[in-house]
């Protein structure tokens, strides 16, 4: 089988989404996701202009010599644009080798290591009581774990509370908006939240948070003290991570558990974090760390250091990307929990999925490769829209971590 060409599909259904097309002289096509917010034309020029030549003519079965041409052969290493465009190739691979066998790709990365993938929603709300009845509302549909963000008493918006959607989305189309921040602010509010919905909902419930980077090690080892009580399933993000020894300092205080990655692109991101045990949960992304190749052998590595995998998976990753995140998630030991944000309907309706939610977990479905496609006629009445995700200040104007 040959590599006869592939064509890069930006849409915008509601959001934008990049998607790599790659096609065989034996007509089966494989689909890979190439999205990056806020930065999605970068990865489609480094695709066009750069990858997809060196396509042509290759064997599609030989993904890990064609990853590590990508990787090694363009000299310069790492970096989201870089990474997020090797790992839409080696999806979109991966879905040829398994439709070409006539199976799903989770059987050809180890079988079934388990039923099904415990998933966790995003509950939000303005205020605590509205996040307390958000959390309830996503109990009553199934799931057995919840991220709970609030929105903060004194701070106009804040990351993950929605301005007038139904369904929280961070990228705005035109210029980046800004919104104005306080640690104080936050940090005396988290525990409250969390306070009252334990108060409320008991025990049984897993419940996770995002900081999203706006802490220092010191404020976060604080923060995950805190919270002990309320036993989190995960903080996320406590600190932004490129110092990596900044988390032992946050490990000596609290024994709150640790999630971080979604903004990493390589297995070297991590390294320390998961070598010296400073972490619990790695949230690199199948699009965003290079792939169903480099982020099984990621999850490999985090096994040997008792780290389990909780994948990013927030709606700016399209279902092409859910469906390898499953995929692989059914097929490690040590997967501990895929995040599910929901897609609205439009893009729901461009990429028809054989996965699916049932009480409290996703599965995969049993369909050769990945099992998701694209509707070509139904994404491009969506075209493509500049959009940014907002930066973030303090109160006094010095730009901050968003
Ligand atoms: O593009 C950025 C979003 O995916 C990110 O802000 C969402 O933090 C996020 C999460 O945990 O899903
Ligand atoms: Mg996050």
């Amino acid at each position: 089988m040959k590599i006869l060409g592939a064509k890069v599909i930006v849409c915008s259904p509601g959001r934008n989404f990049v998607t790599l097309k790659i096609e065989t002289d034996e007509g089966i096509y494989g689909l890979g996701d190439a999205t990056l917010n806020g930065r999605e034309l970068a990865v489609v020029s480094y695709l066009e202009d750069h990858l997809v030549p060196c396509l042509i003519g290759r064997d599609p079965f030989q993904t890990e010599d064609i990853w590590h041409y990508f990787y090694r052969g363009a000299y310069w290493r790492r970096g989201p644009v870089t990474m997020t465009a090797i790992a839409a190739i080696d999806m979109a691979l991966w879905d040829i080798k398994g439709k070409a066998l006539g199976v799903p790709v989770y059987n050809l990365l180890g079988g079934k290591s388990r039923n099904s993938v415990l998933v966790y929603a995003h509950a939000t709300g303005r205020d605590i009581g509205e996040t307390v009845d958000e959390v309830e509302r996503y109990r009553q549909k199934g799931y057995l774990a919840i991220r709970a963000q609030s929105g903060i008493p004194g701070l106009a918006s804040t990351y993950g509370v929605p301005k007038d959607q139904k369904y929280y989305e961070p990228a705005e189309r035109g210029l980046p908006s800004e919104s104005l921040w306080s640690t104080e602010k936050y940090l005396r509010h988290v525990p409250k939240l969390f306070e009252a919905l334990r108060n409320t909902l008991g025990d049984d419930l897993h419940l996770l948070h995002d900081v999203h980077h706006r802490l220092t090690p010191i404020q976060a080892a604080r923060l995950g003290k805190e919270l002990e009580p309320f036993h989190l399933f995960w903080m996320e993000d406590p600190v932004a991570a490129e110092l990596q020894d900044g988390f032992r300092l946050i490990r000596q205080h609290t024994t709150t558990p640790l999630a971080v990655g979604e903004v990493f692109n390589s297995i070297w991101d991590a390294e320390q974090l998961m070598r010296e045990q400073l972490i619990d949960y790695l949230r690199m992304s199948i699009v965003h760390g290079g792939g169903i190749t480099a982020m099984k052998k990621a999850a490999d590595f985090a096994a040997l250091y008792h780290v389990q995998t909780g994948a990013h998976g927030a709606s700016d990753m399209s279902p092409v990307c859910m469906g390898a995140a499953l995929h692989l998630d059914l097929a490690i030991n040590n997967f501990g929990i895929q995040e599910h944000m929901l897609h609205n309907a439009q893009t729901e309706e461009t990429f028809p999925h054989a996965y699916f939610f049932r009480d409290g977990s996703m599965y995969p479905g049993d369909e050769p490769g990945l099992g998701v496609d694209i509707k070509e006629d139904v994404a491009a009445r969506f075209p493509y829209e500049r959009a940014y995700l907002p930066v973030n200040r303090k109160e006094d104007g010095t730009l901050f971590h968003w």
